[in-house]
């Protein structure tokens, strides 16, 4: 008898009600959607829950303020926190997430000891990080989002310049999730061509379009001006929730824990990974020249300045 998966999402602000969408459109699992106010979460399951009757989805839906309706969750994503405000860097959400990212994982650990998470809350890496150490959840079953969200914003921003479809690109994003990411044009490929050998495309569009990538979040947040991205990081997430759930073996950019991969150790960065029914199946360690392994440290080093401030502010 097949069961259906439990998908818990901890925060039901802007991303959380997209990703309660998209779960249910594709019928991935039965949707419980947390948050600490009160009514929203129970709102917006309420009317989702309603619209699948004029779809034909067959999925339930609940909303609640109890992690009693989080037990024996299968697969958690938290988004909960608060979101980058315009003029604000993601490093100043520090403290604030940090102390509700250690709230969310002390109670995951109480009633979904067993789940997959997927962490989507800024500063990511440092979120991810502090995840596992305080739920000491297996280190394959902890997944950081954010290089999957990189990589579509560059292939959105390679289509765009070659008229070729999006279908068509691949790329390629290792790193933290923040200024110092690596976009690797190299790695990228429009129609199987890599990105510098595709007609047209000159050293310094390929820059232009890393540079937009590197500061994709922050464009949002300046037009939005009252929160931050939310579409193409539910989608995101749900790509990888799906990877998993359905066995998928999808390989993606996944904030992921290293114990000695490219060099790094006690550690959560973006790395590509193989996406399946456990998790993190496999880290893939590929060469890197030494100006891309330069640029891969200088990211890691800045999670590694997160990580003291956690220390510093006793959080771990
Ligand atoms: P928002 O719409 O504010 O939703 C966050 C929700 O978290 C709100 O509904 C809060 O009530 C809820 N919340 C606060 N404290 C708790 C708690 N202790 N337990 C449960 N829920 C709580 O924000 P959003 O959905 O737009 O963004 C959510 C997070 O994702 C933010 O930290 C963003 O910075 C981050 N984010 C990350 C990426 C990445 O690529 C990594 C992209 C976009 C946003």
């Amino acid at each position: 008898q097949h069961k259906r998966a439990k998908i818990a999402l901890i925060g039901a602000g802007q991303i959380g009600g997209n990703l309660a969408l998209m779960a249910v459109q594709k019928g991935l699992g039965d949707v419980v959607l947390f948050d600490v106010v009160e009514g929203v979460p129970q709102g917006k399951a309420l009317d989702l829950y309603q619209s699948t009757p004029v779809d034909g989805y067959s999925n339930t839906l609940i909303g609640t303020n109890s992690y009693d309706d989080v037990k024996d969750a299968d697969l958690v994503i938290i988004t909960a926190g608060i979101p980058r405000k315009p003029g604000m860097s993601r490093d100043d959400l520090l403290n604030t997430n940090a102390k509700i990212m250690t709230d969310v994982a002390t109670n995951l650990k109480r009633v979904a000891p067993n789940a997959f998470v997927i962490v989507i809350s800024n500063p990511l890496d440092a979120m991810v990080y502090l995840f596992q150490k305080v739920s000491g959840f297996a280190k394959n079953k902890v997944m950081g989002m954010a290089g999957v969200l990189d990589a579509a914003r560059f292939r959105t921003f390679i289509s765009m310049e070659t008229g070729v479809s999006v279908a068509d690109i691949s790329a390629f994003v290792l790193g933290g999730h923040g200024d110092t990411m690596v976009p690797l044009p190299r790695y990228s490929y429009v129609g199987g061509v890599p990105l510098p050998d595709y007609p047209g495309l000159t050293p310094q569009k390929i820059e232009e379009m890393v540079v937009r990538t590197r500061n994709g979040g922050g464009e949002i947040v300046a037009l939005l001006k009252t929160g931050s991205a939310f579409f193409a990081p539910a989608a995101s997430a749900i790509a990888m929730a799906e990877s998993v759930l359905r066995d998928q073996r999808r390989v993606f950019p996944v904030a992921v824990y290293c114990d000695g991969e490219y060099g790094y150790k006690d550690l959560h960065i973006g790395l590509p990974v193989i996406l399946g029914k456990n998790g993190v199946e496999k880290i893939i360690e590929i060469k890197l020249t030494a100006e891309e392994k330069a640029a891969l440290d200088k990211s890691a080093e800045a999670v590694e300045g997160l990580k003291a401030d956690l220390k510093r502010l006793n959080f771990i």
